[in-house]
């Protein structure tokens, strides 16, 4: 498999589940800004987006809700999704549809604000609106966090590689989680976590786990 990333972009959860994962992939590292490997990118995913996984037949994977749990379903070992036969694998699968639509949305939209209008005081507006937005979703995790360790219970999986990302930037946004203690340690745990250490730290194209 070849998968397409960019650092901190939401690429990094499928690096994430990855390293958690023990799974082999050659990482194909792009940037606009720098103009690496776009016109490759492009061939592969016309919206150019990242992550973009390509498996080995060939095909091409996108949109982190399927490559997440493509790439959970090839290590079943990992335990980062339950199988079908487990009612478990749905909450693992709403929280993880939570993260990329209902958080990643509003945080996209708050960071680009400035695309939406030129002035300064709808600009003002507009950061008032995705704030208060993003803290009322914020509630569905502060209310678990305080009593597991993870989302769904004690054990990582691809909804946690993914509110990784989510939460690194909403805390950027929010300017901290003053007011969401629980939410607060939830993130510090997930920072934690070794894979999450290795994933962030990918730079260039290479193999992971050549030795396996
Ligand atoms: N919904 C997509 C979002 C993918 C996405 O927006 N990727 C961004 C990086 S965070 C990107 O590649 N942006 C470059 C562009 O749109 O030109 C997913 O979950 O995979």
């Amino acid at each position: 498999m070849k998968y397409f990333y960019s650092t901190e972009s939401s690429s990094v959860p499928g690096l994430i589940a990855m390293e958690e994962a023990q799974i082999d992939c050659e990482l194909i590292e792009t940037s606009k800004s720098r103009n690496v490997n776009i016109d490759l990118l492009e061939s592969f995913n016309p919206l150019s987006q990242v992550g973009t996984l390509v498996l080995d037949d060939g095909s091409v994977l996108i949109q982190n809700l399927a490559i997440l749990t493509y790439l959970a379903d090839l290590a079943p070992a990992s335990k980062l999704l339950p199988p079908p036969d487990e009612r478990s694998r749905y909450d693992v699968l709403s929280w993880l549809a939570y993260s990329v639509t209902d958080l990643q949305k509003p945080l996209g939209m708050g960071f680009r604000r400035k695309e939406l209008t030129s002035s300064e005081a709808a600009q003002a507006e507009l950061l008032t609106f995705f704030r208060n937005t993003l803290e009322r979703f914020l509630m569905r995790i502060e209310r678990v966090a305080g009593t597991s360790r993870y989302v769904t219970g004690d054990t990582f999986t691809i909804a946690d590689c993914h509110l990784y990302f989510t939460l690194k930037y909403i805390k950027a946004l929010l300017g901290g989680f003053d007011e969401l203690p629980m939410t607060a340690g939830y993130f510090e745990r997930l920072s934690d976590r070794p894979s999450v250490q290795r994933a962030i730290a990918i730079k260039g194209d290479r193999r992971l786990r050549e030795d396996a």
